[in-house]
């Protein structure tokens, strides 16, 4: 395609064969015109996206004015990290790429964060960011918010476009879309350069040149072989084990996944986001006996989960190998979307390549055909349920205690009751121990309603997390904050507010990163660094836009300030005072500290 500039001048400026006509002039200078502002418009609508998580700010403030009247919903942040983060959660629930809008420079490698933690998760997401000039930025003439903003993203995400003429902005969009969710999914850049979006051309041209997406993210079905070598595998097994991840919940593959526990009677381990694909209530739901089927396991079938570090890269000791990184003897299944994932950190003993629902359909299939399965055996179920109930009465004893002041279990025991009556209420939850704690006490029972820190442990999801998930689904969402995971999306709580969205955020404030107690080494005045304010009231941030600010320091201030929180369906803040005394450093990774690692 020519250059959609001398093809606007042309219509404008008509200076051709048909100048010479005065008729094909004036023809030629009434046709209906559009600009990059709406073709990209266009384009997100054609391709049914109906929300823009951003932060306005030149060059896009006019397109995120735009696209409002134009009834895609805007969602403004007050920092780009949280836009960021709302739109790769928003990209997880609904299998749609989240779009987030930045301006140049600072505020891209603001939203960069999220986009990167995008791709690490497997989310899909576009992060959609002005530039500049590309003339002055290639020649370093120190440019508005100058920044090589194409090369920057380039190795931190799944892919990067640039899009310099109005007419290929249906095919930047196109490829963007395809790029965040074919495959693996993952965090896409797309580059617009400001003078894009005032580019002018022939309003049919441009129609013209938009593209509707068929079939973004193909199923993928796995071959027959790969599918018999898992089956074999699972009919020799005496000790057979499920772990699912979050990418069988991205999947929304809930039937076939449910069919499959409940069809071989196979226990299942869910990673934190994949809590509830199944309810953690489920009499195989191996949770509560994480410690001993890990090594006990003797095949084990991994759905949509990494062994990277949170599985202990299927080695060592937690898989019942005699050293750190030794293997445990354990024979792997892996179904996933991706074909490299196989091996990367031991032996993959059958790959199953194919999106999840293909995969668990085609396992299903094959199992109904051979009459020589049989369920899991009797004894491996009976010993699991047997720890299961040991360790759950053991928690309940200590969910019971009532500590002055509040500790994390008596916290949670609340937490717990309250997420158990709102089942679809969405859950989200950062910090340390407020983590650790959270997703090991509080059930849950429906799929996608877990988000969390994911494959980095990230803090700062929070409120770009809780946000997304209300205005995606409109139900509502619970966030359960550590102190200092709090701070890094705090003032959100103003979108919150003017959205007015029923979030109800618990700050769970024990006086600093991890607890309260540390002390400056050095003897100085300063405190210690992991050491915040004391007796903090983050309430007061809600009340300050208007929304319910509450002071909790007994659990049944907590649970009263909750169940009204989930009443009204008001923003509502409660900072719940924890004894800062409580938790360990760095909460269940611990041991990862330098100084913890014994060579
Ligand atoms: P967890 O942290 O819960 O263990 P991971 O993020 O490590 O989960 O793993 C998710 C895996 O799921 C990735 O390897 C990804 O390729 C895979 N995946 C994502 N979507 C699909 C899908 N639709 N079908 C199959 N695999 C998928
Ligand atoms: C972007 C390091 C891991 S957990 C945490 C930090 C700073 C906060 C723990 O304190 P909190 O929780 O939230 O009060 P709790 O329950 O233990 O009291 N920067 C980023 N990501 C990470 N993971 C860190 C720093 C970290």
């Amino acid at each position: 395609m020519g250059s959609v500039e001398s093809q606007a001048s042309a219509g404008s400026k008509p200076v051709s064969a048909g100048a010479e006509d005065p008729n094909a002039q004036s023809q030629e200078a009434n046709r209906p015109m559009t600009d990059g502002f709406h073709l990209v418009i266009d384009a997100l609508k054609l391709n049914g996206i109906d929300t823009i998580f951003g932060l306005p700010g030149i060059p896009i403030t006019d397109f995120a004015r735009k696209a409002q009247a134009e009834g895609i919903r805007v969602i403004s942040f007050r920092h780009e990290q949280n836009a960021g983060n709302a739109a790769a959660i928003a990209g997880f629930m609904t299998q749609k790429p989240g779009i987030c809008l930045t301006v140049s420079a600072p505020g891209f490698l603001n939203g960069l964060t999220a986009l990167t933690n995008a791709t690490t998760n497997c989310f899909p997401m576009i992060l959609i960011s002005g530039s500049s000039e590309r003339e002055i930025v290639d020649l370093q003439q120190g440019d508005y918010e100058e920044m090589d903003q194409l090369a920057i993203a380039k190795p931190l995400c799944k892919a990067a476009f640039r899009v310099l003429h109005a007419g290929d902005i249906g095919v930047g969009i196109a490829r963007a879309i395809r790029a965040a969710v074919s495959g693996r999914p993952g965090g896409v850049y797309l580059d617009l350069p400001a003078k894009l979006f005032a580019q002018s051309m022939d309003a049919e041209a441009g129609r013209n040149s938009l593209i509707q997406v068929v079939d973004p993210a193909p199923q993928q079905i796995p071959g027959a072989q790969a599918v018999k070598r898992a089956v074999d595998l699972l009919k020799g097994a005496k000790k057979p084990l499920i772990v699912l991840g979050k990418g069988a919940a991205y999947a929304q593959a809930d039937a076939e996944i449910r069919a499959l526990v409940d069809k071989t009677g196979i226990p299942y381990l869910p990673m934190s986001m994949a809590k509830g694909l199944l309810p953690d209530t489920h009499e195989l739901c191996a949770s509560a006996a994480r410690s001993y089927v890990l090594p006990e396991a003797d095949v084990v079938m991994l759905v949509g989960a990494r062994l990277n570090w949170l599985l202990s890269h299927g080695k060592g000791k937690t898989w019942g190998g005699k050293e750190s990184k030794a293997w445990g003897g354990q024979k792997f299944i892996q179904i996933d979307i991706s074909p490299q994932e196989a091996d990367s950190n031991v032996r993959i003993d059958a790959p199953v390549v194919g999106d999840i629902g293909s995969c668990v359909s085609a396992l299903l299939d094959a199992l109904d055909a051979d009459a020589s399965w049989a369920k899991a055996p009797a004894g491996w179920t009976a010993a699991i349920a047997e720890r299961k109930s040991k360790n759950i009465a053991k928690m309940a004893e200590t969910l019971a205690k009532h500590p002055a002041p509040m500790n994390f279990h008596s916290a949670l025991n609340v937490v717990r009751d309250i997420v158990k009556a709102n089942p679809e209420a969405i859950l989200v939850n950062e910090g340390a121990n407020t983590l650790d704690f959270t997703r090991s006490i509080v059930d849950m029972y429906k799929p996608r309603k877990r988000l969390d820190v994911g494959t980095w442990g990230i803090m700062g999801i929070g409120m770009g997390f809780s946000v997304a998930a209300a205005v995606v689904s409109g139900l509502p969402v619970i966030a359960i904050e550590g102190d200092s995971a709090f701070g890094f999306s705090g003032m959100e709580v103003e979108t919150i507010c003017r959205y007015n969205l029923p979030v109800c955020v618990v700050v769970f404030n024990n006086n600093g990163v991890y607890g309260g107690t540390d002390v400056n080494r050095g003897g100085g005045a300063d405190v210690a660094p992991t050491v915040f304010v004391k007796g903090a009231r983050y309430d007061k941030l809600m009340e300050a836009f208007g929304g319910v600010g509450v002071h909790a320091t007994t659990p049944a201030e907590l649970r009263k300030a909750m169940e009204e929180a989930m009443r009204s369906n008001k923003p509502t803040l409660i900072n719940a005072v924890i004894d800062e005394t409580a938790g360990t450093e760095s909460g269940r990774i611990t041991s990862l500290n330098p100084s913890a690692k014994k060579k």
